[in-house]
């Protein structure tokens, strides 16, 4: 990780100090930048490619774009142009990856060490995948999965299974999943995966395939590397394989965002972002002795639905000294964030509040 650096030429327009370079491939937005915002800039949003971004040219023509639907009544193409014409949809969901909070687990993991940043809140619109399967004829008996492919060159002498993104999700999912063209009410910039994606609100980032090529009814899961062995939950040591759970829905998850280092002693406000997962906030607690005590803090701005996060605030007196300030979020389901996420080989899915708090010393 390197602070500071410059930006890749194809994210060149972000806020280079708002972002952590991990490499060419992994930018984090910084805890501080994300403070109370309700919905993260696009110059602000974290990257995660798995392969490099295709050319510019491919958004030269946003409506010409091509998408094969398969697994249907009636297979075949469908422009982003005719799916305008269909049903348009705005959803709010946080985007996050499977490896946010990778950082803070206690073993060694490889992949990107992303701390809090691989996280934003996002506007997404786009039709609705149900309405682009009725206008093809609908779902073929059997099918189990929506599976969406990635648009990206293969790299010339590698069978595409090992590297091509594909991802299958439970159809149910289809229930929420829509194909973006616009995000934050601008035409969707070609690294977060114009001229078009697929997004599943609730759902961790690899299943929000980018510059989506082809999207189908699937009865089984994708063959490739990325579905079958790649993002699988299992014990450290263990390797990756179908009968592990796979990076789905997100887990209900907090974090404060400042202040971080230090803070003068009297009345401070506390902030941080919360998120539900699948269900929607119930409440956020705030500590500021590392979890013997908790007190309840006031949600910031509207509630922009199940799959949002939303900022939220505490105003109260810190003494001198060090103290350690951590958040613990209650979703609508009645889940409490956990105190430990277990580790795990890949390191995903941390949500524990312990590893998520910060010490600010009070001066
Ligand atoms: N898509 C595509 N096409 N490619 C790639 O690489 N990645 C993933 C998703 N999608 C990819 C896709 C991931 S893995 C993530 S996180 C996300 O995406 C990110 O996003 P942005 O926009 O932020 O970059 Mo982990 O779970």
């Amino acid at each position: 990780q390197s602070d500071g650096e410059p930006l890749p030429d194809y994210v060149a327009w972000k806020d280079a100090e708002d972002m952590i370079v991990h490499s060419k491939q992994t930018l984090e937005t910084k805890r501080a930048a994300q403070g109370s915002e309700l919905i993260t800039p696009s110059t602000e949003l974290y990257i995660r490619n798995n392969l490099p971004a295709p050319p510019d040219e491919i958004v030269a023509d946003r409506d010409a774009w091509e998408v094969e639907i398969d697994g249907v009544a009636n297979p075949g193409k469908m422009t982003v142009g005719e799916m305008k014409t269909l049903a348009v949809e705005t959803v709010v969901c946080v985007l996050q990856c499977s490896g946010n909070g990778r950082a803070f687990f206690d073993h060694e993991t490889s992949g990107s060490q992303w701390s809090v940043g691989a996280a934003g809140n996002v506007v997404w619109t786009g039709v609705p995948v149900r309405a682009v399967i009725d206008a093809m004829g609908g779902a073929n008996a059997g099918a189990v999965f929506l599976t969406g492919t990635g648009g990206e060159e293969i790299p010339e002498g590698l069978p595409p299974e090992t590297i091509q993104v594909e991802r299958s999700v439970p159809k149910a999912a289809m229930d929420q999943a829509i194909l973006a063209w616009e995000m934050n009410g601008e035409p969707l910039p070609l690294a977060h995966g114009g001229p078009l994606r697929l997004v599943i609100p609730g759902y961790y980032g690899v299943n929000n395939v980018k510059y989506l090529k082809r999207l189908a009814m699937t009865a089984e899961e994708s063959p490739n590397k990325i579905q079958q062995t790649s993002y699988r939950v299992r014990p450290v040591g263990v390797k990756g394989d179908p009968s592990q759970p796979s990076m789905y829905e997100m887990a209900v998850k907090s974090w404060i965002t400042g202040p971080l280092m230090d803070a003068a002693t009297g009345k401070v406000q506390v902030h941080g972002v919360a998120m539900g997962g699948v269900s929607g906030l119930d409440k956020i607690e705030v500590s500021t002795d590392g979890g013997q005590n908790w007190a309840e803090a006031q949600f910031l701005g509207p509630d922009l639905g199940p799959y949002a996060w939303r900022p939220f605030v505490l105003i109260t007196e810190l003494s001198e000294g060090t103290h350690m300030l951590a958040s613990r979020a209650t979703n609508e389901a009645g889940v409490t964030q956990p105190e430990f996420f277990p580790p795990n080989e890949r390191g995903y899915g941390n949500n524990g509040w312990r590893a998520h708090a910060v010490d600010v010393t009070v001066s």
